[in-house]
């Protein structure tokens, strides 16, 4: 890990596995039985607003019954020892990353525990159910909807994640099948900028011919190791 000074790490369902939250692609990867492409979707929340908002009802409920993992609280610990530039992108909705600690961070495709209005824009932090129809206490339109990035929407802060691969030493992926753009690609955006690139996956993935390493098994003990080796470093 010598001459290592920037580092952006992306995560996926997979480094939530531990704590009970499923993936998507595993197996019975359906949320209450649903694949995430049908009901992740504009389309899907304008034809069947209940179905939709129910789906992301019983996981944000979810979250009070889950708890960080090993994985969650080793970044925390980079995020507060490392030295150089750090930033975690995470394709997860939950809110694990933050619970164990974690700052320099963001997520890409929303977050359970937000409220968007579609139509004045403005989110607050949401944590109860949120049925459709609900009015927004900033503009008053009952537009509130779930604070998710649904396929062929623009995932968030995408300048801030582009400018952060662009300066990259290390580009680490952490528990994604690497099935889902942009992110997906983002090892190879990292590559061309001259970034060492290392996969922590439980089993290789779309994307492990990319990576210039890819270790396989369990986030809760890749990623203490591995941070405790690039710390050590
Ligand atoms: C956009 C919302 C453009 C939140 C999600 C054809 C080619 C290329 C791209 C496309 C295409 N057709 C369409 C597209 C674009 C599309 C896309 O990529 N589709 C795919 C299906 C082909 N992408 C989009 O639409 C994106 N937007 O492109 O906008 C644009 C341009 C201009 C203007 C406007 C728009 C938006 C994508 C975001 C969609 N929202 N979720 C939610 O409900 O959760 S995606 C969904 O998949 C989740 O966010 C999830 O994070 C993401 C990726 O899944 P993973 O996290 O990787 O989870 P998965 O289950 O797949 O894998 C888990 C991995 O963990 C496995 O590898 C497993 O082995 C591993 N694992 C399991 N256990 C463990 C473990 N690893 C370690 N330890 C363990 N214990």
């Amino acid at each position: 890990m010598d001459g290592i000074r920037n580092i952006v790490i992306l995560t996926g369902a997979g480094i939530s596995a531990e704590s009970g939250i499923a993936t998507f692609r595993g197996p019975g990867g359906l949320w209450e039985g649903h694949r995430v492409e049908d009901v992740c979707t504009p389309e899907a929340l304008a034809a069947d607003p209940v179905l939709v908002h129910r789906f992301y009802d019983l996981r944000r409920a979810a979250l009070d019954t889950v708890r960080p993992n090993a994985a969650h609280e080793a970044l925390a610990r980079l995020d507060r020892e490392w030295p150089g530039e750090l930033l975690i992108v995470t394709q997860n909705v939950d809110d694990l990353h933050e619970r164990a600690g974690a700052r320099r961070m963001l997520h890409m495709h929303g977050e359970l525990r937000s409220a968007l209005c579609a139509a004045c824009g403005e989110r607050r932090a949401w944590s109860a159910d949120l049925p459709p129809g609900t009015a927004c206490d900033v503009c008053g339109a009952a537009a509130l909807r779930p604070d998710i990035v649904f396929f062929g929407e623009m995932p968030y802060q995408m300048e801030r994640i582009e400018a952060a691969l662009a300066r990259a030493d290390l580009f680490v992926s952490i528990g994604t099948s690497g099935a889902v753009y942009p992110a997906a690609g983002f090892v190879r955006g990292a590559q061309a900028y001259g970034a060492a690139t290392l996969e922590l996956n439980l089993e290789r993935s779309e994307g492990s011919a990319w990576f210039d390493a890819t270790r396989l098994g369990p986030a809760g003990r890749l990623v203490p190791a591995w941070v405790a080796e690039v710390l050590g470093s």
